[in-house]
């Protein structure tokens, strides 16, 4: 068993209670972990640490800074392998997903970042005769930054880099239930010469570590990643202290398939954007809206592919599903199965456990899973699964696919496939999301706006977004005297 230990003030300490919980394999459904039960006296030490921190750190030129976070890029990418296996065992996740998608994104952002803070412009509004204004962009102070168990260094870098980069100091939870890869780059920071105190890594319950981090008077800004229903919770204590917040939580978005896209690509993608990390991306394309005039195809076409998907454990080169992130969320994912038959839905595939041979036949494995017959309207077409299910829903004009696409409380992505232009960008424009895909599906641009709408939350992260999120604008007016 590994003891998981907290980063703080540049050293990797035990919890102050000295307790600890459970970190369970999904691929086996066993600990081999223990994660530290922080409370806020852990969380009081990493604040005070931070705000120790925070005059070294802002007060470093930029190319200083942007040299630190380029060595933990670097060094992220000297152990892509280690870092893979472990995101892989912690998640469940494929190892070559782990290794082609997680660890690559957790290095370039924190390159991105470094480098974006190197070509960062100020604004200047020039009054002519009477003077100017300049805007300073000040780093916060202290932020937290709160992140899931879904794509966990992924979207911890995502959220931590340009916080850092803006010159802030950190204190950051990773989900209790991934926090395997955060507390290896605990040593990627000590090794890349990142000053004590400038992140500071405090594992343990959302409840717990996760609100004392937002709760703290000293935290300005909150950056969190989860749940709709958790993201209300921080928001509401944030609004009492005036604190920014920046929140990304579920999707329920639809993959829209006109009766002129190229067949082929959409049905390959669109398996991927079904299915990719056993379904739990708040991207995924979890209903699929196929046109009337080709929907008996494509759906055949699909359930044939998604019959062949190899579900096998994660560690295996040739796994394609692996294993759910625990057994909490494959009872959830199961019960919404049950739930769509009850409310008038066609399993055309998936829908049961997999069992793959001893040790791992403990681990939460689930077929893909495709339903078909269900209304739009109806809960499982509203609610957030976030696991390998996927519906299927005809429609007959752009209209209905818009009315069907924007019908959710949800509004974090969608994807357009057709080869008409003109369509294309109708129905783009109509989409109540905050990204949309056309032709593809999860092509991303760092540099661009990513968040949602309506329950997928408040926001943007990405490029200039993120560092303008985690810094306070001040400008000055400087008034020039007429000279008689
Ligand atoms: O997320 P939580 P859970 C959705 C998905 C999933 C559901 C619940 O539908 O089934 O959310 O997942 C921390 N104060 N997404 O329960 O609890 C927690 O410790 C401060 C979508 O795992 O929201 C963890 O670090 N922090 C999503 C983080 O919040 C708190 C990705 C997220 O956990 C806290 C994950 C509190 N009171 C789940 N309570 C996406 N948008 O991609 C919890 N946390």
């Amino acid at each position: 068993m590994i003891d998981i230990q907290n980063y703080i003030d540049g050293t990797l300490r035990a919890p102050v209670n000295g307790e600890y919980f459970d970190n369970i394999e999904p691929a086996t459904g066993k600990a081999y972990a223990r994660i530290p039960d922080s409370n806020e006296k852990d969380v009081e030490h990493a604040v005070a640490a931070a705000e120790r921190a925070f005059p070294i750190w802002s007060g470093m030129s930029t190319a200083e800074r942007s040299a630190i976070l380029m060595r933990v890029s670097e060094g992220i990418n000297a152990k892509l392998d280690e870092l893979a296996h472990a995101e892989s065992k912690d998640n469940g996740k494929p190892i070559k997903l782990a290794k082609s998608v997680d660890i690559p994104r957790a290095r370039d952002n924190f390159a991105f970042f470094a480098t974006a803070i190197l070509h960062d412009e100020n604004a200047m509004h020039d009054m002519g005769q009477n003077g100017f204004n300049y805007t300073l962009r000040k780093p916060l102070g202290v932020v937290g930054c709160i992140s899931p168990w879904n794509l966990p260094l992924y979207l911890f870098s995502w959220k931590i880099a340009p916080a850092l980069a803006a010159g802030n100091c950190v204190v950051a939870k990773p989900s209790e239930v991934t926090p395997m890869t955060a507390f290896l780059l605990s040593s990627i920071c000590m090794e890349a010469g990142m000053p004590p105190g400038v992140l500071n890594i405090v594992h343990g319950y959302g409840q717990s570590a996760g609100q004392a981090i937002v709760s703290h008077p000293t935290t300005k800004a909150i950056s969190f990643t989860g749940g709709t229903s958790t993201g209300k919770i921080i928001a509401g204590i944030a609004a009492q202290q005036f604190k920014k917040t920046s929140l990304e939580l579920g999707g329920k978005n639809a993959n829209i398939v006109f009766g002129d896209a190229d067949f082929d690509e959409a049905l390959k993608t669109s398996v991927r954007s079904s299915f990719a990390n056993q379904g739990q991306i708040c991207l995924c394309g979890s209903r699929l809206l196929i046109h009337r005039s080709i929907y008996t195809k494509f759906r055949d076409a699909f359930v044939e592919r998604v019959k062949a998907l190899r579900v096998a454990p994660p560690h295996l080169e040739t796994s394609q599903v692996g294993a759910v992130v625990s057994e909490a969320h494959r009872n959830k994912i199961e019960a919404y199965i049950e739930l769509a038959k009850e409310e008038g839905g066609t399993v055309l595939c998936g829908g049961k456990r997999v069992v793959p041979d001893a040790p791992f036949n403990n681990g939460y494995y689930l077929e893909p899973t495709v339903i078909e017959g269900l209304s739009p309207h109806c809960r499982t077409n509203q609610e957030e699964i976030f696991g390998p299910v996927v519906t299927l829903m005809p429609f007959d004009d752009d209209d209905e696919a818009v009315a069907i696409a924007n019908s959710t409380p949800y509004g974090l992505s969608s994807s357009i496939w057709t080869h008409n232009l003109n369509r294309a960008h109708r129905v783009a424009e109509k989409l109540d999301v905050g990204i949309v895909w056309v032709n593809c599906w999860l092509v991303r641009d760092l540099r661009t706006p990513f968040g949602g709408t309506k329950a997928s939350g408040m926001g943007r992260e990405g490029g200039f977004y993120a560092l303008e999120f985690f810094s306070e604008p001040k400008n000055v007016c400087i008034h020039l005297p007429r000279i008689e």
